[in-house]
């Protein structure tokens, strides 16, 4: 399988997220792509590509342009104002509060933020628009004939919004490469979201569409981020309804009830019949995960890559989140494998 992959990256880089009351390291760090960059070597997995460059306008498919201006300008202006450390989030436009865009740049740090563990600091927005390059360039590739692509992207970007950061994310990949399918003639896209937590991001965008379908296996918002979504509940709105399915689990969850789930989510999708599949592949579901709380071992990877390539569709890998960094390559590459059979 093609794997495409941007040294870009690296520029994402922040010194510090803000986790139970302290500053620590980023979970969310260089050296997890370079540790799946290694073991795509490792197995050769295939030919690696760099990213083509897209033009913006394919991000304003999914995204608020004056939220991109705000990504692109905020560490620039908030070196300008005279802070001394990264540009974190500490007001919202909270219950009974006003929606207006403030001016200073605190103030649309707050607007435009979800959470406050996601510091803006120096490359972020060069990171973060090569990271939606490498998935265009992925989601091109299948365009042009292949049947499966892995978009190796860091950051990654299921929780960003149409017009919200947070959790790790600026833009959404896997919703832009969904958006792109649409745009190139595809009538249905289906989004599986795999990662541990819910991808609020992907869900918001497409909640009231029904050319996307949109599944998602993550921890039970009761008790993990991002808390304020992601209920069995929420099944779409609008032309959206009856395309929203969400699959929360409870802490410990074992591999064989998060297979369930994924069994009864592949039935979905086949009933809908998507032109192509795009998952949201994070692997923080894993049992050492150091901020989740599944149960999924190294080899139970391999089994459901199986799983999704029973379904038999042209499929999009989006890289998502995964914090055990020392098994992170094994664990991604491992869904890859198992999608091929190997
Ligand atoms: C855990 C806090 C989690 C954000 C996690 C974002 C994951 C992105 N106590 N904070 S895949
Ligand atoms: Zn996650």
């Amino acid at each position: 399988m093609l794997t495409v992959f941007s040294e870009k990256h690296a520029l994402r880089d922040s010194k510090t997220e803000l986790y139970g009351g302290q500053l620590v390291p980023p979970f969310e760090c260089p050296v997890r792509a370079e540790h799946i960059l290694q073991r795509v070597r490792d197995v050769s997995l295939g030919e690696i590509i760099a990213p083509a460059s897209f033009d913006i306008d394919r991000v304003t498919r999914i995204h608020d342009p004056a939220f991109l201006r705000f990504l692109e300008t905020c560490w620039s202006e908030w070196a300008a104002s005279g802070y001394k450390g990264e540009a974190i989030a500490t007001c919202w436009p909270a219950r009974g509060m006003q929606l207006r865009i403030p001016d200073h740049v605190e103030g649309r740090l707050g607007y435009y933020a979800l959470a406050a563990e996601t510091a803006i600091s120096n490359g972020t927005w060069e990171a973060a628009r090569a990271s939606v390059d490498v998935a265009l360039t992925a989601q091109a590739a299948m365009g042009d004939g292949a049947r499966e692509a892995f978009a190796l992207c860091r950051p990654p970007g299921h929780h960003a919004a149409a017009d919200m950061f947070g959790g790790y994310c600026f833009i959404n990949n896997a919703a832009v490469a969904a958006q792109a399918f649409i745009d190139q003639g595809a009538s249905r896209v289906s989004l599986l979201d795999v990662d541990f937590h819910h991808g609020n991001g992907s869900q918001a965008i497409f909640y009231d569409r029904s050319d996307v379908q949109f599944l998602s296996l993550h921890g039970d918002p009761r008790d993990a981020f991002p808390h304020f979504l992601g209920y069995a509940d929420e099944t779409g709105k609008g032309k959206g309804e009856g395309f929203n399915h969400n699959y929360p689990m409870g802490p410990g969850t074992s591999f064989k009830t998060w297979g369930e789930a994924l069994a009864d989510a592949c039935g979905k999708i086949a009933h809908y019949a998507p032109d192509a599949l795009v998952i949201s592949l994070g692997v923080d579901t894993f049992e050492h995960d150091p901020i989740s709380f599944f149960k999924l071992a190294s080899d139970d990877f391999k089994r459901y890559g199986a799983t999704i390539a029973g379904l038999n569709l042209p499929t999009l890998f989006v890289m998502e989140g995964g914090y055990a960094v020392e098994e992170i390559g094994i664990n991604a590459v491992n869904v890859l494998q198992g999608f091929e059979g190997r």
